[in-house]
């Protein structure tokens, strides 16, 4: 088999990618060990920058999310039984971020690329990347189970294989460990994620700090809602019944004699917290984008996000190099990539440092969060900063 670029990962990350390097003319085949159906039923993301949706609208895959997808103009921010409306829109010259889930994302984007006559392969699995230091990589694929070996030649190789864990895992490891390095901190707290059938319960998306620790309120939909709460790091689902995850997200949330719409749970899980980057995030012909070369805690909503910016850079510098055979992006993609990674790892960072219970940290240090946040609301510059984080920052070309 053979095409232009070889794509290991049907998400956020593969998928943009095939998109706009369709937009350019430029062929690629993306392997995905997972069933499609498996794909378009993962929960993740929710939030999306504003440039994002309209690059969905550009790339023409944008219809279903202008119909069905909920634009806030901002977040509210509570602590100490107190809630702030950060005005996102009002800050930001009117942008906003758009609540539409990962999962309807990759549908979207899956159909479209079908209907374009995309080559996408699921139930096939990547196992090894050679000849990255040579002009024609290639990789060593399996269809299925037991599907016999396979090989997709190609100019480039693009990794976007998602996180498996530090260290020589995942795709990454054909580059030399020598020439990699990578950076991490693992937060001694969790997420327990839930899915409800309730009516939503606020008209944005609430960051809780409050009471005994983190909680966050999302939406999918008017009738499902999305909500976390900080749990330890090492702590069981079962620990967690119903109750008592009603009660916790009831003590965090709570305010002024408004609570919760409850509702039965339809899904939980537990989210370890850690930030992460591998750099850098190329060598030879190939590629990393996404999480296959960094994490962020999903306090700042930005892991979807730095994965389309990722192969947004990619892309072009790929057009550069097809249509008027320059290097000079190719080569320069991870720096690229990596100054607006590291800005999104700060503000990840921030955003779970300042909103989360640390009680093997020193109590000065909350007491600094919450003056963190009273700046926020109290400090116009510091409130713009934190909505131009969060709404997405421009492009720094
Ligand atoms: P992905 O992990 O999405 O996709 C990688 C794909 O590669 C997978 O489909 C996998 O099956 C496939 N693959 C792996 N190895 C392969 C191989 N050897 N061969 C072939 N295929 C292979 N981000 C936000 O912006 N906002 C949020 O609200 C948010 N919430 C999150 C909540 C949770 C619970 C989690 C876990 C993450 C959350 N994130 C959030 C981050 C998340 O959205 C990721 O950043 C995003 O999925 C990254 O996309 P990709 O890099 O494409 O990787
Ligand atoms: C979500 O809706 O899943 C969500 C929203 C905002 C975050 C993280 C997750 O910061």
């Amino acid at each position: 088999m053979r095409t232009q670029v070889g794509i290991i990962g049907a998400g956020p990350a593969g998928l943009f990618l095939a998109h706009l390097l369709h937009r350019a003319g430029i062929e690629s085949v993306i392997l995905e060990r997972r069933t499609r159906s498996e794909v378009e039923t993962t929960l993740r993301a929710g939030v999306l920058e504003h440039w994002v949706t309209d690059l969905m609208t550009e790339l023409g895959v944008g219809a279903r999310m202008r119909r069905e997808a909920h634009s806030h103009d901002g977040i509210t921010l509570q602590w100490n039984k107190a809630r702030f409306h950060l005005d996102i829109a009002g800050l930001t010259g009117g942008r906003h971020v758009t609540v539409y889930p990962q999962h309807e994302v990759l549908i979207d984007l899956i159909a479209a690329r079908l209907a374009q006559g995309g080559v996408m392969m699921f139930e096939t699995a990547a196992k090894a990347i050679d000849g990255i230091e040579t002009d024609t990589p290639s990789i060593r694929f399996r269809s299925g189970a037991d599907g016999e070996q396979r090989v997709l030649h190609c100019d480039y190789v693009v990794a976007a294989d998602g996180f498996h864990g530090p260290g020589r895992t995942a795709m990454r490891a054909a580059i030399p460990g020598a020439r990699q390095h990578e950076y991490e901190t693992v937060y001694p707290f969790a997420w327990l994620g839930i899915l409800t059938r309730a009516p939503q319960s606020w008209h944005e998306l609430i960051y809780a700090n409050q009471h005994d620790g983190f909680a966050l309120c999302s939406t999918r939909s008017p009738t499902v809602q999305r909500l976390y709460l900080q749990c330890d790091a090492d702590d069981a689902i079962a620990a967690w019944p119903d109750e008592r995850i009603w009660a916790a997200l009831q003590d965090r949330l709570g305010y002024d004699g408004w609570t919760l719409h409850e509702g039965p749970i339809m899904q939980k899980s537990i989210i370890p917290l850690r930030s992460f980057v591998c750099e850098p995030m190329q060598y030879g012909r190939l590629f990393l984008a996404g999480d296959a070369a960094h994490i962020v805690p999903p306090t700042g909503a930005k892991g979807l996000n730095l994965a389309v910016a990722d192969v947004l850079v990619l892309s072009r510098a790929l057009a550069a190099r097809y249509h008027h055979n320059r290097q000079d992006l190719l080569a320069g993609y991870s720096d690229r990539a990596l100054r607006r990674v590291w800005k999104a790892e700060r503000f990840s960072w921030f955003m779970t440092t300042m909103l989360h219970r640390n009680d093997q940290a020193p109590a000065f240090q909350h007491k600094i969060h919450m003056a963190d946040l009273d700046l926020i609301r109290t400090n116009r510059a510091t409130a713009q900063a934190v909505a131009e984080n969060y709404v997405g920052l421009p492009f720094d070309d």
